[in-house]
């Protein structure tokens, strides 16, 4: 594609046009939409303007159908301009930007209408999103699965503040262990952040580190307007001085226009000579639009910078910017919330020649002729294969998922024994499983899996161990067909290669069934990279084993508490806490088989699975799962001891403390012969199920839709009390009194953790039977219930 003048000028103009219709839009949410009460702006105007230019080089000219872009999340008005130029948004959600089911405030790949390709908000984690997207790209190479599509580039626009992001680092590091292709991060070098100016030269710590990771360097510092002053006589001069000016100097002076640049230029550097007259052939105006021609609002300066890439090494550009350039607030210190005043908007459009009412017409305003502007527009590359969001066939899954019983067995080691057998058998399902772990796949149970399915690398490397005949549990062989991706420490960039992972579908056109593993209480340190994850709606399956007290030696560093009330509150995230590997082996079908179902509104939708597994290992239930049960486990519960008539006390339990449950039973039945059992396998699901009925039964008056656990509890009298006991934070089940005013005594770990046997910390926390057996006696009335030892002090 040739930079010739009439393309540049074509380009130019529609950089121009969507600074101004991504300031409107902004303008239009603050001044001119009734009712903006709380909808204001901030952090969007001044952010916009400085990614303007590059995101319309990017997008008119340089992107091809097959890339994939992160736009920094306050840039998303201009992605919304330039979608609506396509075409492919509306002037009514632009008119109702932040507003309900307007234009997102975010770039929303679930909520937006104009095909984002990867959502942006919580500001580092989609710029490692399109890290992991390439590595992905890679695998779905790897494996024979591109056909004839050709690769595509994984791009972020990155704010230069945003890269303070720890998340960013870890994703470098990563990239770099796994010979990263096809990525580019533009840093938008503004050196503002939202509060303030960024350190002095930090571009130089970018560069190192960039070029530390083998990412190739490109910075973009000066326009052309600024390259040919530097060739005139005094140039030079004028070159150092921009070099040597402090950020904040540049961006006071960017605020305060041209005759203030005049006097520093003439102060600092005027020398009655060249330079003094480079600066006075200038107007006022004059000088402003030089000084502010850095590279990154220079269309020529980014087209070529993009275009000299000819190679698939990562790359980081980092282009320098003027934060809210071109608008009365450019490069003011507080500029973040800055926004237009409706003086200011007026005199600014009158200056582009937009007649008042004509404020959102496409070229309104342009010099060049419409037709060719729409002609222009509707050749663009970017644009030649129509909507971008891909879709794969659903894989089956077959009825059933097998694993070698044993009488004694823990869940994490259920999870080992059910993806072993889905690695030794040849269904597609297992074909399409890709597993990950931040180095603790030998620990989470993935060995056996991995020892039959390979871990991944695009290059052979066999494992040396097994060469030299030294005895292991474990073969590391790397291959382009292996399975398993292996992965560093860091948990931010196992959710977010899950992500990019559960996206292939959308992205890639190639389903992939990721499943992750790692610690519980790990899950914490990733949580926002999770959210993120569903947020964007990727589908996955995450492990996290070993969890709670039940990991007692280890203590309160490695146990987790919070996690079954995270579990409950993640949207797009259906969580399970099984006891038994039978439930398991029904929730994993279930699981593989939601992640593939068409996201919907609530319960019917398709999400990602979380698994809270346990090390724990007790005494298994021998029975047949037949279809009821089948049902009930995903649902979330099932009666493992149904109650009686005269029931006035049930014990409902989540994971690994069931045997505690069972023998507490036990003893309560000597007295209370129709004490009920209730087997909860998703508090999750559970409750999801009796919130979206109630609000079934509120908004569809008459209907009599009763959810699972209103169905299960319906036997029950008002009197009858319940126990509820998890290894967890209580608060995961207690809720379950209020379905149908039941009364509760909820049991779970609130502190953090002791070391000790399981028996010492269930003890110490009140979750053995004796605990269970003391709340339930305090919800009854009559006899005492026999306790089966002393309570231990
Ligand atoms: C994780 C997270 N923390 C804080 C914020 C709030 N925030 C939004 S933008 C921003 C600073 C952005 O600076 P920069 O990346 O340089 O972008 P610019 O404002 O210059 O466009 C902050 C702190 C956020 N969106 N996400
Ligand atoms: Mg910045």
């Amino acid at each position: 594609m040739g930079t010739d003048a009439a393309r540049l000028e074509m380009l130019s103009a529609l950089a121009r046009k969507v600074l101004w219709l991504s300031s409107w839009t902004i303008h239009h949410a603050n001044h001119i939409r009734p009712n903006t009460d709380g909808l204001k702006v901030g952090g969007h105007q001044a952010s916009s303007a400085s990614l303007a230019n590059i995101m319309s080089a990017l997008y008119f000219s340089v992107l091809r159908p097959q890339d994939r872009v992160a736009v920094k999340p306050h840039a998303s008005p201009v992605f919304h301009a330039i979608q609506y130029l396509f075409g492919h948004q509306t002037r009514d959600k632009l008119e109702n930007f932040r507003g309900y089911k307007g234009a997102q405030s975010y770039p929303s790949r679930t909520k937006d209408v104009d095909d984002v390709d990867f959502s942006t908000g919580s500001v580092g984690l989609g710029v490692a999103q399109t890290l992991f997207s390439s590595l992905v790209q890679d695998y779905v190479k790897a494996h024979g699965w591109m056909k004839d599509r050709p690769e595509g580039r994984m791009i972020a626009l990155v704010g230069d503040a945003e890269m303070d992001e720890g998340n960013i680092f870890e994703a470098l590091l990563e990239g770099w262990k796994q010979s990263l292709r096809n990525t580019w991060w533009v840093v938008d070098y503004n050196r503002q952040s939202l509060d303030a100016v960024v350190r002095e030269g930090l571009w130089a710590k970018f560069e190192a580190m960039f070029r530390n990771f083998g990412w190739d360097v490109v910075i973009v510092k000066y326009g052309k307007l600024m390259q040919a002053a530097f060739a005139e006589p005094g140039g030079e001069a004028l070159k150092r001085w921009i070099d040597n000016c402090p950020n904040q100097m540049y961006a006071a002076l960017c605020f305060q226009g041209g005759a203030a640049f005049r006097k520093h230029l003439q102060d600092d550097i005027g020398d009655q000579g060249p330079v003094s007259q480079l600066i006075d052939r200038r107007s006022d105006d004059e000088l402003l639009a030089l000084m502010s021609n850095l590279g990154g609002h220079d269309m020529a300066s980014m087209i070529e910078a993009f275009e000299a890439i000819d190679h698939d090494r990562p790359v980081c550009f980092i282009a320098y910017t003027i934060k809210g350039v071109g608008l009365p607030m450019q490069g003011h210190k507080d500029n973040h919330a800055g926004l237009m005043t409706v003086a200011q908007m007026e005199k600014w459009r009158a200056a582009q020649n937009i007649r008042p009412g004509h404020e959102w017409d496409r070229f309104e305003g342009l010099a060049q002729d419409p037709a060719k502007l729409e002609a222009f527009l509707a050749a663009v590359p970017f644009n030649q294969d129509g909507r971008r969001r891909l879709t794969a066939p659903e894989i089956e899954v077959p009825r059933e998922l097998a694993f070698k019983p044993a009488a004694q067995m823990s869940t994490q080691q259920g999870f080992g024994l059910i993806l072993n057998e889905l690695a030794r058998g040849d269904t597609e399902l297992a074909s399409r499983i890709v597993t990950t772990s931040p180095d603790v796949t030998v620990s989470t149970n993935l060995g056996a899996w991995v020892n039959r399915r390979g871990l991944f690398a695009k290059a052979e490397n066999h494992d040396l161990f097994r060469q030299e005949k030294i005895p292991s549990a474990y073969t590391w062989e790397f291959s382009p067909n292996g399975q398993h991706i292996e992965l560093g420490i860091a948990e931010m960039n196992l959710f977010i290669m899950l992500s990019a992972l559960g996206l292939s579908h959308s992205i890639n056109g190639e389903r992939l069934l990721p499943v992750g593993t790692l610690y519980d209480p790990f899950i914490e340190r990733g949580l926002d990279a999770l959210n993120y994850a569903c947020y964007q709606d990727a589908r996955f399956m995450v492990a996290a084993t070993p969890s709670g007290i039940t990991l007692a030696p280890e203590g309160g560093a490695h146990q987790s508490i919070a996690t079954p009330l995270i579990g409950i509150a993640q949207d797009g995230l259906a969580s399970f806490e099984p006891a038994f590997v039978d439930e398991l082996a029904v929730i994993m079908r279930w699981g593989f088989a939601h992640m593939q179902r068409e996201s919907g509104q609530g319960e019917q939708g398709g999400g990602s699975v979380y698994l809270r597994l346990s090390t724990r290992s007790i005494e298994q239930v021998q029975r047949p799962v037949n279809a009821v049960l089948h049902h009930e486990i995903t649902e979330g519960a099932y009666w493992l001891r149904k109650p009686g008539p005269n029931c006035d006390i049930v014990i409902a339990y989540t994971g690994a403390v069931a045997p505690e449950a069972i023998e507490a039973v036990g003893f309560i039945g000597e007295s209370h012969r129709d004490v009920g059992l209730l087997a909860i396998t998703s508090a999750d699901r559970l409750h999801a199920g009796w919130t979206s009925a109630r609000k079934l039964r509120r908004d569809r008056r008459g209907v009599q839709y009763l959810s699972h656990i209103e169905n299960l509890l319906a036997p029950l009298s008002r009197d009858c009390g319940i126990v509820t006991v998890i290894d967890g934070h209580p608060a995961t089940l207690g809720w379950l009194g209020s379905v149908r005013g039941n009364r509760v005594e909820a049991l779970g770990v609130e502190r953090f953790g002791q070391t000790g046997t399981i028996d010492d910390l269930y003890r110490h926390y009140g979750l053995d039977a004796n605990a269970i057996i003391d709340a339930a006696e305090s919800l009854t009335v009559g006899a005492p219930i026999r306790h089966h030892r002393k309570l231990a002090v």
